[in-house]
């Protein structure tokens, strides 16, 4: 029964029935599915699938672009559920995707699952260039930024952000954490970021860590 629910759930997302996607989740979750398994197993199967097709040249943008529409529908729905409880710190963070690119479904995942861990969270938006997070850190006295990036052209702009806060003289106060399809440990090791995460859950545990970390020093 729940896989039937969750491939359903992946199913209609592929053909941008958000609509429908809503009510799945919705029913989903009244059956007592976990908003965690419902973003992995439906929403986020679904938009994989998408990806596959897109790769394959057998779907175009304006199919990816439904299916994302479906995904922030469902992900709508799960908001409340997935944002832990519980655990709430101080802290505040800038998070953007990175110049070039436009990707922002993972970004608003991360965001809001700092905003579950009472962080405040400036949103930069997507396309988002060094200088502005840098900037952003230094105005508004922030203690992490926060990359994502899905091309692996734009991945390197990571790099360029963790150079100019170094030039900016913030380094030892700010945290830089990416993350993102292409992103890896080794990368993020490669160009002296401080923390890679696979996805928004361990990047808000990450976050939280931080913030205390710093409070203490
Ligand atoms: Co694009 N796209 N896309 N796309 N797209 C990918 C990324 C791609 C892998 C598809 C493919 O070929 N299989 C491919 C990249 C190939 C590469 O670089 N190696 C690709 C391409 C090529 C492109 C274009 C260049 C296509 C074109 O125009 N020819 C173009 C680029 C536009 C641009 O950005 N300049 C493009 C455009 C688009 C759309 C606009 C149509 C749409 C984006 C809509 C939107 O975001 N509002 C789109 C989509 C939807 C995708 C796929 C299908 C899905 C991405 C997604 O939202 N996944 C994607 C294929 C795929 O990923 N399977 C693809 C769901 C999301 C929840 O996952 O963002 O990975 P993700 O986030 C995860 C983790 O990565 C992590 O947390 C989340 C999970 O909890 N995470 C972080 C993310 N950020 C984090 C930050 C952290 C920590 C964790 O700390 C700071």
């Amino acid at each position: 029964m729940s896989n039937e629910t969750l491939n359903e759930i992946s199913a209609q997302l592929q053909r941008g029935r958000a609509k429908i996607v809503k009510e799945l989740v919705t029913n989903a979750l009244e059956a007592g599915l976990s908003a965690e398994e419902i973003l992995n197993d439906g929403l986020m199967a679904g938009m994989n699938e998408v990806g596959e097709k897109f790769k394959e040249g057998t779907v175009y943008v304006p199919e990816v672009l439904v299916a994302a529409r479906a995904m922030n529908a469902g992900v709508e729905i799960l908001k409340p559920h997935l944002a832990a409880e519980g655990v709430k710190a101080t802290g505040r963070v800038c998070i953007g995707t990175v110049q070039g690119d436009l990707h922002d479904i993972g970004k608003n995942l991360v965001k809001m699952m700092l905003e579950g861990k009472g962080l405040e969270v400036i949103d930069l938006g997507t396309d988002v260039s060094p200088d502005t997070f840098v900037n952003t850190a230094v105005e508004q006295d922030c203690q992490i930024i926060c990359c994502s990036a899905l091309l692996t052209t734009t991945m390197g702009v990571m790099e360029e952000v963790v150079k100019k806060a170094e030039a900016a003289g913030i380094r030892d106060k700010v945290r830089i954490m990416v993350g993102g399809a292409p992103v890896d440990e080794a990368f993020c090791r490669k160009i002296g970021a401080d923390k890679y995460t696979p996805d928004a859950a361990s990047a808000a545990d990450a976050a939280v860590a931080f913030c205390k970390e710093l409070k203490g020093a």
